[in-house]
């Protein structure tokens, strides 16, 4: 029997469950480079480069295997600018009887994929994905019946069940959680990693100027793309972040600093989601530092929880709850994104750093994402639909499985407490002591109000009495809401006030 293997844009892992059982003397491969994909919502320019020259190198090292790839290529003549519609012609072309395909990253493609054998005229098997270390089925299983769905008790069910960092039933060192030791700010004059970059070969190149000719208005820095494109190359950035940047990971995980825009982070997400590395594999180069003394127990729980816990998590969570996930506004906020969300314009230092790193790199460092974009969206009230499709567009890892969780349920508690148990809303204060980005700011971070004043903190004030009746009755808000109560009715009217203004301003329209 032809059977025809459809290999989706972050599936590009030769374990892939849609190239099990492959007979390469029948069966075709195919892969297409469809405009959909690259516009649903503008990706950024590095991304586009870094998927769809990833996609031709998995091709070509299919095709060195001796396997049979149908590649197709964006600007090919007929290309019916679909998944739907290049399977449909994919059929036709090879009068195939079959198509298999590992079940797709978003629901918006799984949708798509339960009409492809109506459309087709032809079965279409779909497989479970299965480089994840948490099946769904598991996943549903765990949270059946639960109350509370939080990270921390499936990531200790993850533990015992991988037996990672465990002595018998207990936790290496005694402790699940080494969080509290990762807190730390950078010190000065400190040493940091460098980043591995990976200059672009001719298919790279090739790519760069496609992108350059047709999506030259999506956001982004195109010249200073250096992501790894092959399982190769990825497999080197793991190397290199075992070696130099595992050791510090723990400590400095949420520590920002002004024109550093990696520290001690792996830079591994872009690969794990396209499919380049596998969760095992990369979770195990760490256990095995810890093994050789080369990383302290605290970094390496502190990175295998990141994967092994959130990653997993995130992507149970996201199948668990969609559709009707992406509709929830717990806390109804509806401004529209600010224009610098896209062009770093703002005398906030802190946003104008991370929006810009996020532009020349399409990546920012977690506490980046959560604490200060995300930190900002929460306060403004900006609507959970555009801060999804900014978050969804403007990293190289971004893909809906992954993105939604950590903006809609961590970042905007737009989910009313399914992920996170209280909204992470912060003050200018918590910016402050984990970066330098004040130092290099117009605004003061201890001013509360009046001109100079940091906009965190009269934000942060004023989410808390919008939102009074939402969240005074949350246990872990008590603390917010008792500091709240101390003020004065008339310094309360003030910031409120001042918030209004602010946010008035955000939205007029530019000069
Ligand atoms: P490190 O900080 O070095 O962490 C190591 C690995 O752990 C990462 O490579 C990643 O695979 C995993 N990881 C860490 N935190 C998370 C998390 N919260 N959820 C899932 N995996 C995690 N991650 C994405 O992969 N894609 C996204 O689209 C994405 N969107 C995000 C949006 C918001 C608002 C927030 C707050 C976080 C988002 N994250 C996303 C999670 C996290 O910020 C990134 O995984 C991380 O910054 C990637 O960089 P790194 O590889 O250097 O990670
Ligand atoms: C992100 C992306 C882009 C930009 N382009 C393609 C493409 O041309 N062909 C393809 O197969 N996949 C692409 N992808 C990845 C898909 O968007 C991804 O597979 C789905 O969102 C499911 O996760
Ligand atoms: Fe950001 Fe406020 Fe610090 Fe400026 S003062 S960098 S706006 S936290």
């Amino acid at each position: 029997m032809n059977t025809l293997r459809f290999i989706l844009g972050d599936q590009l892992s030769r374990t892939i469950s849609s190239l099990d059982d492959i007979d390469s003397g029948h069966d075709v491969v195919l892969m297409v480079e469809v405009r959909e994909e690259a516009t649903y919502v503008p990706h950024h320019q590095q991304k586009l480069v870094l998927v769809l020259s990833a996609m031709r190198h998995f091709a070509r090292s299919l095709e060195q295997e001796g396997i049979e790839v149908d590649y197709v290529h964006l600007d090919e003549e007929g290309n019916r600018g679909s998944f739907t519609g290049e399977l449909r012609r994919a059929v036709e072309r090879h009068g195939c009887e079959r198509v298999i395909v590992t079940e797709p990253g978003e629901w918006r493609v799984r949708d798509m994929m339960t009409r492809w054998s109506a459309e087709c005229g032809v079965p279409v098997e779909i497989r479970d994905d299965e480089r994840f270390l948490c099946s769904l089925d598991d996943f549903r299983a765990w949270a059946a019946g639960r109350k509370s769905l939080r990270m921390e008790y499936f990531y200790r069910v993850m533990r015992r069940r991988t037996g990672w960092l465990m002595d018998g039933d207990r936790p290496s060192g005694g402790r699940w959680n080494y969080d509290s030791e990762n807190r730390k700010a950078l010190p000065r004059g400190m040493t940091l990693p460098r980043r591995l970059r990976f200059e672009p070969d001719e298919l790279t190149r090739e790519v760069m100027r496609l992108v350059e000719r047709e999506f030259s208005s999506h956001f982004g820095e195109l010249h200073s793309f250096a992501w790894a494109v092959t399982r190769e190359q990825a497999l080197e950035a793991l190397d290199h972040f075992v070696t130099e940047g595992l050791p510090g990971f723990g400590n400095f995980q949420d520590a920002m600093k002004q024109g550093e825009d990696f520290l001690f982070h792996a830079l591994l997400s872009p690969y794990l989601n396209l499919g380049l590395l596998g969760a095992r594999e990369v979770c195990e180069a760490a256990l095995a530092a810890l093994h050789r003394n080369e990383a302290p127990l605290a970094a390496v729980e502190g990175f295998v929880r990141q994967i092994l816990g959130w990653r997993e998590y995130v992507r149970g969570l996201y199948w668990l709850r969609m559709p009707e996930y992406e509709n929830s506004n717990f806390l109804d906020a509806r401004r529209p994104l600010p224009g610098f969300y896209w062009t770093a314009e703002t005398d906030m230092n802190c946003l104008r750093e991370t929006i810009d790193a996020t532009r020349r790199n399409a990546y920012a460092h977690h506490i980046q994402r959560l604490m200060v974009t995300g930190n900002f969206a929460l306060l403004a009230g900006l609507a959970p639909s555009e801060v999804e499709a900014w978050y969804l567009l403007v990293y190289a890892d971004a893909y809906e499985w992954v993105e939604l969780p950590n903006t809609h349920g961590m970042a905007l508690f737009a989910d009313g407490g399914v992920l996170a148990s209280k909204p992470y809303a912060a003050s200018g204060a918590y910016i402050n002591r984990m970066s330098d980005y004040c130092r290099g700011c117009r605004y003061n971070p201890k001013e509360r109000q009046g001109e100079t004043a940091c906009p965190f903190n009269f934000l942060y004030w004023d989410f808390l009495i919008r939102n009074e009746e939402r969240l005074r009755g949350n246990p872990r808000m008590g603390l917010a809401y008792r500091n709240l109560d101390r003020l004065p009715d008339e310094q309360r009217r003030e910031l409120s006030e001042q918030a209004c203004e602010f946010l008035a301003a955000l939205e007029a329209p530019e000069d």
